[in-house]
């Protein structure tokens, strides 16, 4: 969908201006419902920059303005100013983000974890570069909580993936990632998942547990399973020209607001996958939740290597140069 084919109402969400008691209205575009991850994350961002600036922020969450690539287009060309969009989606555009998929890369550890996001060099100094070149500021990444895989069967190693045909995010690598797991992936936008698994065209995905309870995938999986190779990543942007042409206090307003959402988001997961987790239980008691042994896991680690070989040759020109960096960040990270 572009703009062009915009519903009569979305449209009409866009056009409304300022309500009057602010002096422009910016628009913030996310791939999640408003009481998700990204949808918290938002509302967070829209709070303090209404506090502390005359800007309103109106928020259109998924499905408002379209899937994840119709957003970025809207954000490239301005007619969103701010766009949350997982570099599941970004692939294409920048081929550098893909770093996200080598599997085992990010850890689990949660300290650790958030630690790297707040310090990474990769991320506040090697990316920014290559999203301008998009048109876009980058102005912050954040972790939305392990990924898990939903299927029909039981997984415990990969030769249980194999004909499993295994929706992912519209990403190459990520692509590889599962080939390398021995299934068939088969990428999809996120608003095709559900009735794909519902028909069965899809046996299986990914996605962090908040995200199985909140949209109902449970409801056509029957297993969980654990296996700790990634965490879900997702980045928000703003259009460059808007933001270049900002006073300085604008500026400042916009990241002050994007740290105090980090921190908010933060604290907002503690607890989330296994709360998630429990509603599943309590929601579908025949759901089986595995997780997986080091000893099983280790397979798939194995992958790893073959993974990363594959992004060094289709993570553009820059891929080196991000994978050095982002293992030398992870390193201090756990310092
Ligand atoms: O799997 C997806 O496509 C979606 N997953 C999450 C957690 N957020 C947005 C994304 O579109």
């Amino acid at each position: 969908m572009t703009y062009k084919t915009l519903t009569a109402a979305s449209v009409a969400a866009l056009m409304l201006g300022s309500t009057g008691a602010f002096a422009d209205t910016w628009r913030y575009a996310f791939e999640e419902a408003m009481d998700e991850v990204q949808g918290k994350f938002a509302q967070k961002f829209k709070e303090e920059v209404e506090a502390n600036s005359d800007h309103e922020i109106q928020l259109f969450p998924f499905g408002t303005l379209g899937e994840s690539a119709d957003t970025m287009e809207q954000a490239q060309s301005g007619i969103v100013q701010f766009v949350d969009q997982s570099p599941g989606f970004t692939g294409a555009l920048i081929p550098e983000a893909q770093v996200f998929f080598v599997p085992y890369l990010l850890p689990q550890d949660q300290d650790h974890l958030v630690k790297f996001f707040r310090t990474s060099k990769t991320i506040h100094e090697l990316f920014p570069p290559l999203y301008a070149d998009q048109g876009l500021e980058l102005l912050t990444m954040f972790p939305e909580g392990e990924v898990m895989m939903t299927t029909q069967e039981p997984v415990t190693s990969p030769a249980d993936l194999d004909e499993v045909k295994f929706r992912v995010m519209t990403n190459p690598l990520l692509v590889e990632s599962y080939n390398a797991f021995g299934a068939t992936p088969t990428p999809l936008p996120w608003g095709e998942v559900y009735g794909g698994l519902q028909t069965g065209i899809i046996q299986g995905q990914e996605n962090p547990a908040f995200f199985i309870e909140s949209t109902k995938m449970y409801e056509v999986t029957d297993y969980i399973t654990r296996t700790g190779h990634n965490n879900f990543t997702t980045a928000v942007m703003a259009n460059k020209d808007f933001f270049d042409e900002l006073p300085e206090e604008d500026k400042t307003v916009i990241h002050n607001a994007m740290e105090a959402a980090f921190d908010y988001i933060v604290d907002y997961q503690t607890g989330l996958t296994e709360t998630s987790l429990e509603k599943i239980k309590e929601a579908k008691p025949s759901i089986t939740i595995t997780d997986l042994t080091e000893e099983q896991r280790q397979p798939f680690m194995d992958t790893a290597d073959s993974v990363e070989e594959e992004f060094l040759k289709i993570g553009g020109s820059q891929a080196q140069a991000i994978l050095d960096q982002m293992k030398a960040d992870l390193e201090a990270a756990a310092q």
